[in-house]
């Protein structure tokens, strides 16, 4: 497509996205790039309970098909033959790896992806209605919003939905349904913010178009059938 061409979609995209009645943000790496601290903080919590395990980039970069950091623990630990965690090894490990990742951001934080701020910012003065659909936990959302954002930054969301609050996370779809439960609206009058395969098909389960932010882990991911695809929200003029 040429660049002409590119720009003129894009364009027309943000009508159609400015229209919508409300926006659904996905969190780690939609609002901000959070795997490597994930990544840490996983790799903290092994060190703690004395598990001589050690993701690495390529590693998780696998393991992150796996939606869910205790779904992840326990897809590692399944590599073996005779898997070595219980269920309630893995809730305490996880709690563990959550502990880490709230004092890793808390100390270092971390930024906001470009365009996502003045998105937020645009979107109140239009009126739009802002929610948040994440497979992470609300510990995990409040850690990385109140330094990002400030203390109030569950105002902003009308609804915020968890990977916990939900049966199946994604790519199932029902932290979207359950935000568009919540919302009273249809999938018609809302755009989902994602940036993996695994989100976009849960926001397409749920019949909601989306657009997709790429992002460091999932660049290579199979997009097909968003919206509309950019490098960062910091492209569309919003
Ligand atoms: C991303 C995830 C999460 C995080 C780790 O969620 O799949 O599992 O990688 O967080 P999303 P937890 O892109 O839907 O925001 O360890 O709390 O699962
Ligand atoms: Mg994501």
């Amino acid at each position: 497509m040429s660049q002409a061409l590119a720009a003129i979609r894009t364009a027309g995209m943000r009508d159609v996205i400015a229209s919508a009645r409300a926006l659904i943000f996905d969190v780690d790496g939609t609002l901000a790039e959070t795997e490597e601290v994930h990544r840490r903080a996983f790799n903290e919590a092994f060190a703690v309970a004395g598990l001589d395990w050690f993701w690495d980039k390529v590693t998780y970069g696998r393991l992150l098909r796996v939606a869910g950091g205790k779904e992840r623990i326990r897809a590692f630990d399944q590599r073996n033959a005779v898997p070595s965690l219980t269920f309630a090894d893995i809730a305490d490990l996880h709690r563990i790896k959550t502990a880490r990742y709230a004092a890793l951001i808390a100390s270092g934080g971390c930024p906001l992806r470009p365009g996502v701020r003045a998105w937020l910012r645009s979107a109140r003065s239009r009126g739009q209605r802002l929610a948040i659909a994440t497979t992470t936990s609300h510990g995990n959302i409040d850690a990385l919003l109140a330094v990002a954002l400030g203390p109030e930054w569950a105002s902003l969301f009308e609804t915020i939905v968890a990977g916990d609050d939900v049966p199946r996370k994604k790519p199932a779809p029902d932290v979207y349904l359950e935000v568009l439960a919540r919302l009273g609206l249809g999938p018609a009058d809302c755009i989902a913010i994602e940036d993996s395969g695994n989100g976009l098909m849960a926001a397409s389960r749920a019949g909601i178009p989306a657009l997709i932010t790429r992002s460091a882990y999932f660049d290579e991911d199979d997009v097909t059938g968003a919206l509309l695809v950019v490098g960062d929200l910091s492209e569309i003029d919003y």
